[in-house]
């Protein structure tokens, strides 16, 4: 679409700014937050829980250089994005996408991806996505994405946590993305 337009406009030079305005409009009805984990000890804004964060394992390769986030049985939630509505931008979002890569070791049933909004850490509501309910590849990296609707009233002060939780065995993740779409 955008293509078509740049060669009208090459014709026609009164598109031209048409083209780049609707161009403008569309890049900023999303904001995304991506995270390789590389620099997450170094502490990034937006981000917490940095003891969740690990060089992966001797003999196993993560999915981008080589930190990652580890869950298990005992430390049982992940690196995670948590932020203020009213930091992340003026307009609230209409839904939050989620994306990453997913490295388990074992069969991890309930292992999920969860969405938190809150009030002052009271939980306003939540959604959880889970990642084994079909069946995966156990020793090897998989991609996963969700999209969770926004689908309650919201307010700029409600704080948002996006983490991924509930495993037996270990499981990594790397690569996180956490798109806003207003
Ligand atoms: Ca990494």
């Amino acid at each position: 679409m955008f293509a078509g337009a740049f060669i009208l406009g090459c014709s026609n030079q009164s598109t031209k700014p048409e083209t780049v305005e609707t161009k403008e409009s569309d890049v900023t009805n999303e904001l995304v937050f991506e995270n390789d984990l590389e620099n997450a000890l170094g502490g990034i804004p937006g981000w917490s829980n940095e003891k969740a964060v690990i060089k992966m394992p001797e003999g196993l390769t993560a999915h981008s250089g080589t930190f990652v986030t580890k869950i298990d049985e005992v430390n049982k939630y992940s690196y995670a994005f948590k932020e203020y509505f009213k930091n992340i931008n003026e307009r609230l979002p209409k839904e939050v996408v989620i994306s990453g890569w997913v490295y388990s070791t074992d069969k991890n049933p309930k292992l999920s991806i969860v969405m938190d909004i809150n009030q002052d850490n009271q939980t306003i509501f939540w959604k959880g996505y889970s990642l084994m309910d079909k069946p995966r590849e156990l020793n090897s990296w998989f991609e996963f994405k969700t999209t969770f609707p926004i689908d309650q009233p919201i307010k700029p002060s409600n704080q948002i946590k996006v983490f991924a939780f509930n495993a037996d065995k270990a499981a990594y993740f790397d690569d996180l993305k956490i798109t806003f779409v207003f």
